[in-house]
């Protein structure tokens, strides 16, 4: 028999889920945030968390907690919107699963199970941050992290970060294909699968890393080509975002978002953190890059382009936002999917004419102080004179 606490909480469960999304009040110009998160663990069904079985569960307590639902893909598949998200059990360990909604930026809900991956590789303990690409070759990739335990580090919680490769047609039947290999870098996250033959051949976005933490020598977000996808190997990787001194990529960066394609450029979103008293802080950029030729960066406002705010600045890991995922609409409409503190995932919606005048707009980063005071005298002059003509 069914617990009778499980109807009281399923009333509040399909209140959340129905509930109406709406563009909140902050102001930039660039994109509109909306004021609820999209997915929260409460969104997470009752009986994926639940025994409802009042005999064996009397106190109808949960018995398999959900932590976290975060760092999503996204995808638009016949005018819907799908979201394959990170869900973080409560024992840490991270797996993923569809969400699906009909306008992208309310009632998301998730499909009947979790995504079930092809068990291929025995040492593999997490997966995690699913890029989505729709390639013109026809199928729809999936590249996540793989972590495993480093057997060779005696630390105890030393670790490998490899980018794992599925691909799948319909988000529901999905095929394991080798793990990206690249030559000159020993560990790798943050790695995106470029929608688009580049000469012919696949291109990766990487970010090369010497350790699992630590990017080390890896200077930033890399580029890379290979040839075959089922056993993709890359052996150079030319770094096209790099990290800079005092700037928010300082300690490291990694892409976001699969890049759209604008009418002037490749729109990248990705992310970039910098070390504080209060430990790494995790933030959205923007950067642009040939249509031609996407590793060649032909954009490069200065500075945030998104920024952790207000409540979206507590949770698990505070002082985060992290992208993986964006909806780039025929009409120009852009839903970009970006989680706070690795505990909740929220939407930004905008336009690509928006993105590309903010890419093309914002001036760049001068790197020292009294140059970036003087291009804002410059501003408040050209302001100034408006002001008074
Ligand atoms: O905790 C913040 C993020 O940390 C990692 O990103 P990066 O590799 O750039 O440090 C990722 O594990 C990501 O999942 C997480 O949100």
């Amino acid at each position: 028999m069914i617990h009778n606490r499980y109807y009281a909480e399923l009333e509040k469960y399909e209140k959340l889920i129905c509930r109406k999304n709406q563009k909140g009040d902050y102001y930039n110009g660039i994109y509109d945030r909306y004021e609820y998160p999209v997915l929260t663990r409460d969104h997470i069904p009752l009986h994926w968390r639940y025994d409802l079985d009042a005999g064996s569960n009397p106190y109808f307590m949960e018995r398999l907690g959900v932590n976290a639902v975060m760092n999503s893909g996204a995808i638009e598949l016949d005018g819907r919107y799908y979201l394959v998200v990170r869900v973080e059990g409560n024992d840490r360990k991270s797996f993923f699963a569809v969400a699906e909604s009909e306008d992208g930026v309310s009632g998301f809900r998730f499909w009947d199970y979790p995504v079930t991956l092809p068990d291929t590789c025995p040492e593999e303990t997490n997966v995690y941050d699913m890029r989505l690409t729709k390639h013109e070759d026809g199928y729809i990739y999936g590249v996540f992290c793989s972590e495993s335990k480093d057997r060779e580090n005696p630390d105890l919680s030393a670790a490998v970060a490899q980018a794992g490769i599925v691909r799948t047609k319909d988000l529901k039947s999905w095929e394991r294909l080798d793990n990206l290999t690249t030559l000159r870098s020993p560990q790798q996250r943050n790695v995106a699968l470029h929608p688009e033959f580049v000469d012919g051949k696949y291109a990766f976005y990487t970010r090369p890393m010497d350790g699992f933490i630590e990017t080390g020598s890896g200077g930033g977000i890399g580029f890379g080509l290979c040839e075959d996808i089922e056993h993709a190997v890359i052996d150079e990787e030319k770094i096209i975002s790099r990290r800079l001194y005092h700037t928010l990529t300082e300690s490291k960066n990694g892409a976001g978002a699969v890049p759209i394609r604008g009418s002037k450029c490749w729109i990248h979103i990705a992310h970039g953190v910098r070390n504080t008293a209060a430990g790494l802080r995790y933030v959205l950029y923007a950067f642009g890059t040939d249509l031609e030729d996407p590793s060649k960066v032909i954009a490069e406002p200065s500075g945030v382009f998104l920024a952790p705010l207000g409540k979206e600045r507590v949770g698990d890991v505070s002082n985060v936002v992290f992208t993986n995922g964006a909806v780039a609409r025929e009409n120009g409409d852009v839903y970009i999917y970006y989680a706070s503190c690795d505990t909740r995932v929220h939407v930004a919606a905008t336009t690509v004419a928006k993105l590309e005048d903010y890419l093309f707009h914002t001036p760049k980063d001068p790197l020292r102080s009294p140059d970036c005071v003087k291009q804002r005298c410059e501003l408040i002059t050209r302001n100034r004179k408006l002001l008074e003509a």
